[in-house]
C-alpha cells in the first residue's frame, strides 16, 4: 500500500482502521483502494494508486447513485478490463438531498461545502437558509462565495442579507478579478475535500477552472432571469492544489432535507432563541400572552417573512419525515400543510 500516494487523494487512519488484516496483506496483490471521483449514467470513474479505472458495481449497490457518492472510498478487485467494487467503506458523512421522491446522494467525506451564489437576479436568501440547513444536518463547515461582483453595482444589498445568516465564512469573488481567488487559498490544505454546490449558473464550474486550471464547460445565463442552463450534468472530483479535493456537482433545482428538524433549528439560532424566552413551554406563538416571537415579529427584531420560512421548511421537515414512515392519513394531513 503506497500510503503517501493515497494520502493525497484524501485516505486517513480513519479508512485505515476499517480494513481487515486479511484486507491489508491483500492490498496491491487482489484487491485495491479507491476513490470515486465520477458517476456517470452508465460508468464509475475511481482514482487509486495506479491512477484513473473504470469500475463498475454489482447488483448490491445498484441504483448505484443511491449507495455511492463521489467521494468515497471503496474496495475494488479486477475484473477483466475493470475493477469491480467489492467493498464501500464508511464515510465520514454523505451529504444527500430528496429528488423525485428518492434519496440522491450528492457527495462523500466533506470537510467544506462551497455554498455558491450570485450577486444577480439569481440570489435568494431562503435558498441559502436551505443550503446552510443541509450542511448543519451533515455535520460539514459551511462556506458562502458570492459570485460576479464585477457585475453588480451595489454589492452590500446582498451582503446586508447574508450578514444576517450568521455565517463565519463568506467570500465574494469575481471572474475578472483573478486576486478576489486568493480568499480561497486557505482552503487548499491537504486531504481537504470540498463540494460546490448551488443553483445553476452562479458559477461553480468557473472557480473550479480558476482554481484547478481546468477546462470545464461553462454557458451564459438566460439574461430575463439569471438563470443558467443546467450546464454540468454529473458529479465530478477534481484534485487542485495540494491535492485538495473538490467536487462539482449540477446546478439543483430544488432542496428538500429529509429529518432536518436539528440542523434548521440551528440555522435559525436566534428563532430558537427567543422560542426560549417565551411564557409558556408549549407556546404556539400565535396569541399567547408573553410571546417573544409575537414581540420580536411587532418590533421587528424578526420579519414576517423570515419567520415564514422557518416555518416552512420546519413544516416540509415533518412532511417528507412522514412521507417516509407515517400512515396513508397522516401523509395526506402533511401534504395539505406543506402547500398552505
Ligand atoms: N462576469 C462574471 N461572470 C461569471 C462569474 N462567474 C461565473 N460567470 C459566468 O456565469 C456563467 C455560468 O457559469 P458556470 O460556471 O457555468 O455556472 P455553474 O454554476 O457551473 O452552472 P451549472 O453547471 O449549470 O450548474 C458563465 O457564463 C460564466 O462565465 C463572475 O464572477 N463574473
Ligand atoms: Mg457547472
Ligand atoms: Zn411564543
Amino acid at each position: 500500500m503506497n500510503i503517501s500516494k493515497l494520502n493525497s487523494l484524501g485516505w486517513s487512519s480513519f479508512f485505515y482502521d476499517q480494513l481487515t488484516p486479511i484486507e491489508i496483506a491483500a492490498t496491491n496483490k487482489s484487491i485495491f483502494l479507491f476513490r470515486i471521483i465520477a458517476i456517470h449514467r452508465s460508468r464509475v470513474v475511481a482514482v487509486g494508486e495506479a491512477g484513473e479505472v473504470s469500475i463498475i458495481a454489482l447488483e448490491e449497490f445498484q441504483p448505484i447513485s443511491q449507495f455511492i457518492a463521489v467521494g468515497d472510498w471503496v474496495i475494488g478487485e479486477a475484473a477483466y478490463e475493470h475493477y469491480r467494487v467489492v467493498r464501500l467503506l464508511k464515510s465520514k458523512n454523505r451529504v444527500e438531498r430528496l429528488s423525485k421522491g428518492s434519496m440522491q446522494l450528492i457527495a462523500a467525506n466533506l470537510d467544506f461545502l462551497w455554498i455558491v451564489t450570485s450577486a444577480n437576479d439569481e440570489f435568494n436568501i431562503k435558498r441559502l437558509q436551505r443550503y446552510l440547513a443541509m450542511s448543519h444536518k451533515f455535520n460539514i463547515e459551511p462556506v458562502i462565495i458570492l459570485t460576479k461582483l464585477d457585475l453588480c453595482k451595489n454589492p452590500s444589498v446582498y451582503l446586508e442579507q447574508i450578514d444576517k445568516l450568521n455565517v463565519k465564512r463568506v467570500h465574494c469573488i469575481s471572474k475578472p478579478d483573478l486576486k478576489s481567488y486568493e480568499q480561497l487559498d486557505q482552503y487548499y490544505v491537504s486531504g481537504n475535500s470540498i463540494a460546490l454546490v448551488g443553483s445553476s449558473g452562479v458559477g461553480k464550474s468557473t472557480i473550479i477552472n480558476v482554481i484547478s486550471n481546468s477546462n470545464l464547460p461553462t454557458k451564459n445565463i438566460r439574461e430575463s432571469d439569471d438563470k443558467g442552463q443546467h450546464t454540468t450534468t454529473h458529479r465530478e472530483l477534481f484534485y487542485c492544489r495540494n491535492n485538495v479535493a473538490i467536487i462539482d456537482t449540477p446546478g439543483m433545482r430544488e432542496l428538500h432535507l429529509v429529518d432536518a428538524e436539528v440542523a434548521v433549528k440551528k440555522t435559525f439560532d436566534d428563532i430558537n432563541t427567543l422560542i426560549s424566552q417565551c411564557k409558556f413551554n408549549d407556546c404556539s406563538h400565535s396569541s399567547e400572552p408573553g410571546c417573544a416571537i409575537n414581540k420580536a415579529l411587532k418590533s421587528g427584531v424578526i420579519t414576517e417573512k423570515y419567520y415564514a420560512n422557518y416555518l416552512k421548511i420546519m413544516r416540509e421537515d415533518s412532511f417528507y419525515k412522514h412521507q417516509k414512515t407515517g400512515s396513508r392519513a397522516e401523509k395526506k394531513i402533511y401534504r395539505n400543510i406543506v402547500k398552505r
